[in-house]
C-alpha cells in the first residue's frame, strides 16, 4: 500500500524507505508488546500462588531478569539509535551541506498569504530588499529596490519554476508571521521565520507540477496560502527565465487565486 504523493526528488527515496521502516518497526513492536501483555496475563492466571508469606522480597534470578528487561531495554535502545542515526542522515542531505556550485539560487518568501520566489537574474546576486517599498498591488511584494543595481534583474514570480535534474539551493525567509514551506511531491519540509534566513538543497528529478503548501496557521487566509513547483527541462526553465528578464520590476504579480492555485499557468 502506498498513500504516500508521487515522489519527484532524489532524496525521497530515502525519506519514503525510513517512514516506512519506522511504521513497520513501530508496528511489530506494538504487536510484540500485545502478545507478551496476553501471555502474561494467560500465565499468571493459570499458576496458583500460595499467599504471600511476610519477610524480604527474594532477589529476582538474575536471568530473569536479563531476559524480561535487560535486553529488550538494549534492543529498542540500539534500534532508535539506528533510527537517530539514518534519519540524521537524510536530514543533512537537504539543511547541512553547502549547496553545489552550480546550483540553481532561489529566494522563497512567504508573505500572509502567498509565496514569491525571486531569481537573482544573470548577475547572480539577489537586489536590496527596502521594507517601506513592499506594494504587492504594484507588483513588488517584496520591496525590490530600483535604484540597486542589482535589483533590475532579479525576477520575482508566484510559481516555483525549475529545472530537471540540477541541484537547488533555496534561501528561505518571511516577511511577516512564521510560515511552513512544505512540497510533498518532493518530501521537503521547512518553517520561514522572519528575520532569519534559512536554507534547503535538493534536487527535483521528475518534471511535472508539484502543490506548495503553508503548514503553519498564520492567520485568516492561511488556507489560500498555496503555490505550484513546476519542474521542467533545463531549456524550457531557460526559455522561461529569459521571457522574464529585462522587465521584473515592472511586471504586476498576481497573487494566486485559491480555485487556480493548483492549475496549470505560466
Ligand atoms: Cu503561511
Amino acid at each position: 500500500m502506498n498513500w504516500l504523493p508521487p515522489n519527484g526528488a532524489l532524496h525521497g527515496i530515502g525519506f519514503d524507505d525510513l517512514l516506512r521502516w519506522n511504521l513497520d518497526t513501530i508496528f511489530w513492536l506494538f504487536v510484540a508488546s500485545q502478545i507478551l501483555i496476553v501471555l502474561a496475563l494467560l500465565l499468571s492466571g493459570l499458576r496458583r500462588r500460595p499467599a504471600p508469606v511476610p519477610g524480604p522480597v527474594r532477589a529476582r534470578s538474575f536471568v530473569a531478569f536479563l531476559f524480561t528487561s535487560l535486553l529488550p531495554l538494549l534492543a529498542i535502545t540500539g534500534l532508535y539509535i539506528a533510527m537517530v542515526v539514518t534519519s540524521h542522515h537524510l536530514w543533512a542531505v537537504s539543511r547541512e551541506q553547502a549547496s553545489a556550485r552550480h546550483a540553481v539560487q532561489v529566494e522563497v518568501t512567504g508573505v500572509q498569504f502567498a509565496w514569491y520566489f525571486r531569481y537573482p537574474g544573470r548577475d547572480g546576486i539577489y537586489g536590496r530588499l527596502v521594507p517601506d517599498l513592499i506594494n504587492a498591488p504594484a507588483g513588488n511584494p517584496l520591496g525590490l529596490d530600483p535604484t540597486d543595481p542589482h535589483s533590475r534583474d532579479d525576477i520575482v514570480s508566484p510559481v516555483l519554476v525549475l529545472p530537471a535534474g540540477r541541484p537547488v539551493d533555496l534561501r528561505l525567509r518571511a516577511q511577516d508571521v512564521i510560515h511552513g514551506f512544505f512540497i510533498p511531491g518532493m518530501r521537503l519540509k521547512q518553517d520561514a521565520i522572519p528575520g532569519m534566513i534559512g536554507h534547503l538543497q535538493f534536487t527535483p528529478e521528475v518534471p511535472g507540477v508539484y502543490p506548495i503548501l503553508c503548514t503553519q496557521v498564520c492567520g485568516l487566509g492561511h488556507a489560500r496560502m498555496q503555490a505550484r513547483l513546476r519542474v521542467v527541462t533545463p531549456s524550457e526553465f531557460q526559455q522561461w527565465l529569459a521571457a522574464r528578464e529585462g522587465f521584473a520590476l515592472s511586471t504586476p504579480i498576481a497573487e494566486v487565486p485559491a480555485q487556480s492555485a493548483m492549475e496549470e499557468r505560466p
